[in-house]
């Protein structure tokens, strides 16, 4: 299957700029030639055009919705949730290059217009604040409740994905969770994994029961890849790093465990790295760590 990869340089949705360059860094990475390599055929659809800060009023709906740059975040993710559907209709795999995680509510529209899907959130964070609870106004922690349309978000029928359910969603990696975020996943059928139950059981004995759970019942799942999953001494190029994350090997073990399953099952939808930040990073470390997390999931072997 094609890979159709489309590049969103959104910093609007965190505090820390730089991060509107992580698609350029990745693809300088050498994305599309390390797919090559493992035999996956490769579109660029190139970036879609996102609002520079300087040219927008941040308060412009903060006041109000206590979401920062909400309106450019909508204005975005709905020409990326119809890029997203589009590349799917085109029997493609989108695979979306961040920018930071705000986007992910245009991919996971844009992936489940058409089907029930599930999804997987490799993150230290688990994404699921509402302007009612987001203690920054930044909308990349708000992502997760956006797409389930949970507080607020009840009322942006566009930030709604129509095929995601809360029982089809995974979180694995957390160790950065704000108080309210925590209630909202006790009372929802959002299924978590924490740093400690990776230590615990290890990182594949986890990634295949969350595989188990979002793939439950659904067409596909969308797997998004926060690269503050890993610990900041392997991705030290992210915004909001947290140190106790996974290692390399670790990250590279489950996202193979993806790549297993995909092959048994055909169940790989989409895929999104999120939060490259280049002016962070030390010499385009983390996205060259990205490109190749983004091989493991797409089946490299080294045998
Ligand atoms: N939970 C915090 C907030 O809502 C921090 C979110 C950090 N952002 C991310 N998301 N990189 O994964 O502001
Ligand atoms: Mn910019
Ligand atoms: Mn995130
Ligand atoms: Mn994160």
């Amino acid at each position: 299957m094609t890979i159709s990869t489309i590049g969103v340089p959104m910093d609007l949705g965190a505090d820390r700029r730089g991060v509107d360059m992580g698609p350029s860094a990745i693809r300088y990475a050498g994305l599309a030639s390390t797919l090559g390599n493992i035999g996956r055929s490769c579109v660029d659809a190139g970036d879609l055009t996102v609002p520079h800060a300087e040219e927008r009023d941040p308060e412009a709906r903060s006041i109000e919705a206590n979401a920062k740059y909400l309106d450019e975040v909508e204005s975005v993710c709905t020409r990326l949730a119809d890029e997203v559907a589009s590349s799917l209709d085109d029997g493609a795999l989108p695979l979306v290059l961040g920018g930071d995680h705000s986007i992910a509510i245009g991919t996971l529209v844009g992936a489940s217009r058409d089907a029930e899907i599930g999804a997987i959130w490799f993150d230290a964070h688990s994404d699921v604040n509402t302007p009612e609870t987001t203690p920054s106004g930044n909308v990349h922690g708000m992502p997760l409740a956006a797409a389930l349309g949970m507080g607020t978000f009840a009322d942006t029928p566009w930030a709604n994905a129509p095929g995601l359910r809360e029982e089809n969603v995974v979180l694995v990696g957390l160790r950065s969770v704000d108080e309210p975020e925590r209630e909202r996943i006790r009372d929802s059928a959002i299924t978590a994994y924490t740093m400690s139950d990776i230590d615990q059981r290890g990182v594949v004995d986890v990634t295949e029961e969350a595989l188990d759970i979002a793939t439950d019942g659904v067409d596909g799942i969308h797997v998004s890849l926060d690269l503050d999953w890993l610990d900041p001494s392997h991705a030290p190029g992210v915004g909001t790093p947290v140190r106790g994350g996974v290692t390399y090997r670790e990250a590279h073990s489950a996202l193979e465990t993806v790549a297993d399953r995909d092959a048994d099952t055909g169940v790989l939808r989409s895929l999104e790295l999120v939060e490259a930040n280049p002016i962070l990073d030390s010499h385009n470390e983390t996205a060259e760590l990205g490109v190749e997390l983004v091989a493991s999931a797409l089946g490299k072997r080294v045998l």
